[in-house]
């Protein structure tokens, strides 16, 4: 079998890519190790940036979700009975959609199998060769036997899990991690948000985070040990722990229910370099994660596509490969802006183990400049609805 790009992950980064590509009579196929179902069983992202809604628009998907999302002008944060608006349409004329990571890929998937676009599941053992190559090619195993897919190229979109990233020699590769010692215990509930706009709680027992996907369908978090379990946490003890985080008016309009789905997130901030070997290309979680605070990891994944698929684009119409040399130099640079981001607000708004009275008393300051400073929310603003790509 040849194709001209393989794509490995069938995540939401490879199928808008090979939908980009496909708009522009690329031929691409994706390995997805998964099956479609379980893929679209995994509740992530809800917010997204407006670089990631005008990409979807590009493709060619965005039908369902500009006629069902939700826009947000501004978002909140709390600290203990204190809580203040940011308000990006005012501050700077931008907003965020709320629409879910699960109704993205659902929509993708749907139009690659529209345009008839190959996607092989649950595939095994997947490998890539020869990527500093001229020739490279993937073997893998699907349907009973081994097989060979030869391509141009190699689009590693397969999480951070995946074995794109570990295909690049360690003598080339520089990872650079910082594993935050806490976690997210996140609960979905067929329930009304308790607010209009997502609200990011700073509180002495620790960060919480509520948002939604629609107006009966509430997601929230709290801050958990890393050692904590699922099976620790009743719907009771969830519901309990969230209201002591949140400021009075808040707790007391909450609507609780029965949780339909329940899990734990540990966070970490990670970025691999360079995010391109030869003819293999890094792209989204298989390059870098951020802590999800700042709601920015499949934003991000969506800027890597941009950037890469320009770059495929100009090779492929233009026959230049400008943005091939310089595809992970452009990924990186916003990549390290969005890690910024996403660690200072992790840090801003949750409990350490290890902060002293003074490291909480510039977390309390921190967060009143934010309050109080308009040039403080501004950047805030700009970074929160995505830097430029
Ligand atoms: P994915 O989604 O992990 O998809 C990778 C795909 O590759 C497959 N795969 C393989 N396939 C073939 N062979 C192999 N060897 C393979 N290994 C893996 C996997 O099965 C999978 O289908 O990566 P992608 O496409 O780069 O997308 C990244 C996003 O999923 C991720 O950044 C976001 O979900 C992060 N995130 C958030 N991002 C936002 O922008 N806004 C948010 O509000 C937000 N909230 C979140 C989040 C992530 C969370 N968790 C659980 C980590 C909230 C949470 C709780
Ligand atoms: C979510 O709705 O799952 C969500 C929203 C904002 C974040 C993280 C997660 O920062």
């Amino acid at each position: 079998m040849r194709t001209q790009v393989v794509i490995v992950g069938g995540g939401p980064s490879g199928l808008l890519l090979g939908q980009l590509l496909h708009k522009h009579g690329i031929e691409t196929v994706i390995l997805e190790r998964k099956t479609r179902d379980y893929v679209l069983a995994r509740i992530r992202a809800g917010i997204l940036e407006t670089g990631l809604v005008n990409m979807m628009r590009e493709a060619g998907v965005a039908e369902r979700m500009d006629r069902e999302c939700f826009v947000h002008h501004g978002t909140c944060i709390s600290y203990e009975n204190e809580m203040f608006d940011i308000n990006f349409q005012e501050l700077i004329g931008q907003n965020v959609i709320v629409y879910g990571q699960t109704e993205v890929t659902h929509d993708l998937y749907d139009a690659r199998a529209a345009v008839g676009a190959k996607t092989m599941f649950e595939v095994e053992n997947v490998e890539i060769h020869d990527a500093d190559r001229d020739a490279p090619c993937v073997t893998f195993h699907a349907e009973g036997s081994t097989q060979r897919l030869d391509c141009d190229f190699v689009a590693g979109c397969d999480g951070f899990h995946g074995i794109s990233r570990k295909t690049i020699p360690e003598t080339v590769r520089r990872e650079y991690e910082k594993v935050f010692p806490f976690g997210w215990l996140g609960i979905l509930s067929e329930t009304p948000p308790v607010h209009e706009e997502l609200i990011y709680a700073n509180s002495t027992r620790g960060f919480a985070l509520c948002s939604m996907r629609n107006e009966n369908l509430s997601r929230y978090y709290v801050q958990c040990d890393l050692s904590d379990k699922v099976g620790n946490w009743s719907d009771d003890a969830f519901w309990d722990e969230l209201k002591r985080r949140l400021p009075d008016a808040i707790a007391e309009k909450l609507v609780t229910g029965p949780s339909i789905e329940k899990s734990i997130a540990p966070l970490r901030s990670f970025v691999t370099e360079p995010m391109r070997w030869g003819r293999l290309f890094l792209c989204g979680d298989a390059a870098h994660i951020v802590p999800p605070t700042g709601a920015k990891g499949l934003n991000t994944a969506a800027s890597d596509v941009h950037y890469l698929y320009e770059a495929l684009v100009q090779h492929y119409r233009d026959n230049d490969s400008e943005g091939i040399e310089r595809y992970s130099e452009r990924a990186l640079a916003r990549v390290w802006k969005a890690e910024r981001f996403s660690w200072s607000t992790t840090n801003l708004l949750h409990r350490f183990p290890d902060q002293t009275p003074f490291d909480l008393k510039m977390q309390r300051a921190e967060i009143e400049s934010l309050h109080y400073n308009e040039t403080a929310q501004r950047w805030f603003a700009q970074n929160y609805v995505g830097l430029p790509y």
